[in-house]
């Protein structure tokens, strides 16, 4: 175990019992509520990255963590969370000619995952403003990216209502390890090439399936002798857990909700 860890699991398993009672109604008032996503490569656009994002709810505050593998590296990575679309990620037949290739632009995807609602910078703004704040977002091909933001009521409200996509942008369509022009300009900015706005990897946030630590019944784990990661997550919070053990406690979550 991850020696950060330690002192929170003496916390949480002292504060259990105290905490039992009203266990079953806690998520809703200081524990947050989770979201997760698998994203997966943009049709068409010649990705072979990969990630996954969780998002954790506390009224408009929203921590959000994006990990992502094998884009352009040395590139910035807009990335955003969309809302008012369908809730999903554009599929093959979203996809138009650009430059006489096949690809989906970022306005190609607008009706499966809709508009901008936040930027996912990596400091300051982070409102639709910030949409192609190319310094201020990961610029690496593989990132870890995690902070804790105010977001908008329609934000957090497409987020609850599992109609929220998170898009991370950025492809390298011709493999040539650059930004180039082989798919024309970028129709939010035409001085930027459009390989770097289009979405590269892509996944629409779900609610953290139930059985899992988010639920009432981690009431019964806890005293039944449930893990420490559900001990944690019920007593602290889910926010306060993803801040300081990030994807270490995600990971064990995610393997108790399988069972
Ligand atoms: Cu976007």
């Amino acid at each position: 175990m991850n020696k950060t860890l330690l002192p929170l699991v003496g916390i949480a398993a002292f504060a259990v019992p105290l905490a039992l009672p009203a266990m079953a109604s806690a998520q809703d008032s200081s524990g947050g509520a989770n979201y997760q996503a698998t994203l997966d490569p943009v049709a068409t656009n010649m990705v072979n990255g990969s990630g996954t994002a969780t998002v954790t709810l506390s009224g408009n505050q929203a921590t959000v963590s994006v990990t992502a593998n094998q884009l352009l590296d040395a590139s910035p990575h807009a990335q955003h969370i969309h809302i008012k679309g369908s809730g999903e990620c554009p599929k093959a037949d979203a996809a138009h000619d650009h430059n006489g290739h096949k690809a989906i632009s970022t306005t190609d995807g607008l009706p499966a995952y809709g508009k901008i609602g936040t930027s996912l910078t990596t400091k300051g703004d982070t409102s639709p403003n910030s949409a192609l704040a190319i310094d201020r977002f990961p610029a690496t091909g593989s990132f870890h990216y995690t902070r804790t933001i105010t977001v908008t009521p329609d934000v957090a409200a497409a987020v609850r209502a599992n109609n929220a996509v998170i898009v991370v942008h950025g492809i390298d369509y011709n493999h040539n390890g650059k930004y180039d022009n082989v798919l024309g300009a970028s129709e939010l900015d035409p001085k930027l090439p459009q390989e770097a706005t289009a979405p590269a990897i892509c996944g629409a946030l779900n609610s953290m399936p139930t059985g899992g630590a988010g639920t009432g019944d981690g009431a019964t784990q806890a005293s039944a002798g449930g893990n420490s990661a559900d001990l944690i997550a019920t007593g602290l919070g889910a926010a306060a857990v993803a801040a300081l053990a990030g994807t270490l406690i995600l990971r064990r979550r995610n393997a108790a909700a399988q069972r």
